[in-house]
């Protein structure tokens, strides 16, 4: 995790701004040697058994688990996330690994009949290489995991690229643990550094069999205009919608729309950036909204009875409030928040927002709850899905009318009357990404 020119940079704690740490600022040459380290243990790595690579992942998940207090408390400083959100992010990524290694430890091929007489096919699922890792600086422990830990199951060897915002816990930590469990030399390796400088030449290198990034649009379409032919797994941004239809109970769907907008600062890919209530019950749930808001806590999050913490940089921050500023200028009106000191940011409530304002199009990553107002029920599907999103709700008083609406979305996940993450961890990870299909036929 040293840099060939051993330049490094310093971690900050966000709330407070002292330095917690320091990163190697990884170059190409990291990276190429990184990579051929990969390369060279990966048939050996491949060629255990998978309960052998299970046991490892296991052993990675026990580590972890003894370790708690420490990647919280790691977790909380660099990232600017209250305690529950750092301990549910150690909770996940242990359990990520758990799957991995069970999954890892079951999979099997299959032998399918041939209809010509005397043929066998086989079918195996054989990994792919070398995987290159890109995450981001919101959920580093957790993002980095959901790639390693099936990657590595799957018999796999990574080169993972942490954000440079938080390279502590979901990077230099996690190679200490890995080595710990007894992953081998080369098998896991991480290079620290800029996006630029470090993650470009991983998505370049011409022996990463898959690149993995979890990021903005911006550099996800940059992955994949590098990609070419090869494959290339993207988790990038959008304007997710939260839907009050006429028949909501306002003060219901107001508590779960304040969650999803202001939890985490907003700073998650599944906040809700835009809030479409029908009108009739739009001056009842702003109210809430409002309500809930002003209670909210803001300071440094390592302190108990804290809600919201720091942003995570002065160039998010900036860009958090450009984006009020501009649809304030177009017309929009803040009721509640809006100002900033430091990184933090007021939780902020913004009324009269049009399909036309940036903080109806882009999405907020901060705590800003948009609100626009739509006359029925076909507004508000049309206006949910002109926007891409990774997950939408739609809150209702009928469960069937709920799942109507939600079945013409066009986003990957919805929530009826509810918000937040996926139900279920298991179906985050996905082993069958981190494979290819061999199929053998053979003749008798
Ligand atoms: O992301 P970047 P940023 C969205 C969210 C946020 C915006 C910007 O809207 O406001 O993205 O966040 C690496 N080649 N999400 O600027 O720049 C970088 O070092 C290769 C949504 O932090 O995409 C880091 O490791 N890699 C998302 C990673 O990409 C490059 C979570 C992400 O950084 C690179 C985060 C390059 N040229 C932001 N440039 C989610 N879905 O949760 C940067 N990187």
């Amino acid at each position: 995790m040293v840099s060939a020119r051993e330049a490094t940079a310093e971690v900050f704690e966000k709330a407070t701004g002292a330095q917690i740490g320091s990163y190697a600022l990884g170059t190409v040459d990291d990276v190429r040697l990184a990579v051929a380290s990969a390369s060279s243990a990966q048939p050996c790595w491949a060629a255990r058994l998978p309960a052998e690579r299970a046991a490892v992942l296991r052993r990675m998940a026990s580590l972890l688990e003894s370790r708690v207090d420490e990647f919280t408390s790691v977790l909380i400083r660099e990232t600017g996330g209250v305690t529950a959100k750092a301990r549910g992010e150690v909770t996940a990524a242990i359990s990520r690994l758990q799957i991995c290694a069970t999954l890892g430890a079951l999979s099997r091929g299959d032998v399918q009949p041939s209809p010509k007489a005397g043929k066998l096919t086989l079918l195996e699922r054989v990994p792919l290489g070398v995987v290159g890792v890109i995450t981001p600086w919101n959920f580093p422990l957790v993002l980095a995991m959901r790639a390693v830990a099936p990657a590595l199951a799957a018999g796999n060897t990574v080169v993972l690229k942490p954000a440079e915002l938080t390279p502590i816990a979901g990077g230099q930590l996690l190679a200490e643990v890995a080595a710990e469990a007894g992953v081998p030399p080369g098998v896991f390796n991480v290079v620290t550094g800029l996006g630029p400088d470090a993650g470009q030449p991983l998505a370049e290198h011409p022996d990463v069999a898959l690149i993995h990034f979890t990021g903005s649009n911006e550099v996800g379409r940059l992955m994949a205009s590098i990609a070419g032919l090869r494959r290339t797994s993207l988790e990038l941004g959008g304007s997710n919608a939260f839907v009050v239809l006429d028949d909501a109970d306002a003060e219901k769907a107001a508590t779960r729309g304040a969650w999803s907008s202001f939890d985490f600062q907003g700073q998650t890919c599944i906040s809700s950036s835009r809030h479409i209530v029908d009108s009739t019950l739009h001056d009842a749930y702003v109210a809430e909204l409002v309500r809930r808001a002003g209670q909210l806590v803001t300071g440094n999050p390592a302190e108990p009875g804290v809600d919201l913490g720091p942003l995570i940089s002065a160039q998010q921050r900036d860009r958090v409030h450009s984006l009020v500023k501009r649809s304030v200028d177009m017309g929009a009106a803040v009721v509640i928040g809006g100002k900033s000191e430091g990184l933090f940011y007021e939780p902020t409530v913004v009324v009269g927002v049009t399909p036309d304002m940036p903080l109806f199009i882009e999405e907020v990553f901060g705590p800003v709850a948009p609100v626009t107002a739509v006359d029925d029920e076909a507004e508000a599907l049309e206006l949910t899905n002109s926007c891409q999103a990774l997950v939408n709700a739609v809150h209702t008083g009928d469960l069937m009318r709920g799942l109507a609406f939600a079945q013409q979305l066009h986003s990957k996940n919805v929530h009826v009357n509810d918000a937040g993450p996926r139900p279920t961890d298991a179906d985050d990870v996905d082993l069958d990404e981190f494979t290819r299909r061999r199929w053998i036929g053979v003749q008798r």
